[in-house]
């Protein structure tokens, strides 16, 4: 009697032993404890024991069917507890793990340089235009004194696009901002229509086009014209203004601005501007930063204004090259390489 028992209930332990789910578990319980279970059965066939034999009976059946429960709740918790253990593994946070570095950004040192120049031109007065870069023929070279064929328009030979103006010639890739500096004035006079109007004071920065490709020429670079008419603006407005600027762009009075004759289509007459540090890594040499002119009056009259009555300089420069001089950098292909080391640096 004691053995059968005792082997139901070490069927049992095995049987939950080898249960390796909840489920299984579960399945394995209901062949005991179940309805039909084994322990049920010797339950049932007690109805005939006599009294005396259904006490000692009951008791012995109870005593293995506690030891079944027990094993039973044993092996749940060991299953509930293996779980948990697979779930937190599997969920687990390393803590410990480096958190990804998203490390701040920064503008482009010519962005910097562009910035820069606005901020310092508009402390005296400019107004920024910005504009197109696909401009027409009459906008980039005619308007300017440029007319087409003239042997001048080789200074500043860029590419074209296929779509012809109105005149039938291509639009082209503006080689210069002058044409903002242009569509500014008409704009600039047509608000003024029927009042005096007292003046013209505007720069114009942007991105530029031209067939030129070396360590110190990009197809694509920067410019930033300035542009002062007025009815007594003189060559002298056009020292102090540059004057000015230099020294606060590269934060050094000890600068010496130097102008010497050139030709340009759309000014007479013009001026390279140079300019020599005086003390720095810089010092002593001449170089070039801009050029320069008083507007040419046939530019003065496709503005829209007289030129008899309104008179005045302009100015071009490059901010790429601005920025080599600043920060000392040698090759202009660098900014366009998109080289992060590089970049980060201005961060
Ligand atoms: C250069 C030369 C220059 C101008 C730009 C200009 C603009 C208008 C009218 C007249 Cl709307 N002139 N711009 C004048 C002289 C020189 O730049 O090679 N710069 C890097």
């Amino acid at each position: 009697m004691t053995t059968e028992l005792d082997s139901i209930v070490g069927s049992a332990r095995d049987a939950f032993a080898k249960a390796a789910t909840p489920a299984d578990l579960e399945n394995a319980k209901a062949q005991f404890l179940g309805k039909s279970g084994r322990v049920t059965e010797l339950m049932k066939g007690m109805a005939q024991l006599s009294v005396e034999e259904k006490k000692t009976r009951g008791a012995a059946i109870n005593v293995a069917k506690q030891a079944i429960e027990s094993a039973l709740n044993e092996r749940r918790q060991a299953l509930a507890d293996q779980e948990l253990e697979a779930q937190l593994k599997a969920e687990a946070l390393d803590v410990s793990l480096p958190g990804r570095l998203r490390e701040p950004g920064g503008l482009h040192p010519v962005s910097l340089t562009m910035e820069r120049i606005e901020q310092i031109f508009a402390s005296m007065g400019f107004d920024v235009a910005d504009g197109p870069e696909v401009e027409s023929d009459w906008h980039s070279f005619t308007s300017l004194n440029n007319p087409p064929n003239h042997p001048a328009r080789s200074m500043q030979d860029t590419f074209y696009v296929d779509i012809k103006g109105d005149d039938g010639i291509p639009y082209n890739l503006r080689p210069h901002t002058s044409p903002m500096q242009v569509r500014y004035a008409q704009a600039h006079v047509k608000k003024y229509e029927g009042r005096e109007m007292p003046e013209v004071r505007v720069i114009a920065p942007g991105r530029t086009y031209r067939v030129d490709s070396d360590a110190t020429h990009s197809p694509m670079f920067h410019q930033c014209e300035g542009l002062w008419l007025g009815e007594n603006v003189s060559f002298k407005d056009l020292k102090v203004v540059f004057l000015d600027f230099c020294r606060t762009f590269f934060e050094t009075d000890d600068l010496q601005l130097r102008f010497r004759p050139s030709f340009f289509p759309f000014t007479e007459p013009s001026a390279e501007i140079d300019i020599q540090f005086q003390s720095g890594p810089l010092a002593g040499k001449w170089l070039e930063v801009a050029g320069s002119g008083q507007v040419h009056p046939n530019v003065v009259r496709n503005m829209g204004l007289d030129p008899e009555k309104f008179i005045g300089f302009a100015f071009g420069m490059g901010p790429d090259r601005l920025t080599m001089l600043r920060y000392g950098v040698n090759d202009l292909r660098l900014f366009f390489d998109g080289d992060i080391r590089f970049l980060r640096q201005f961060r």
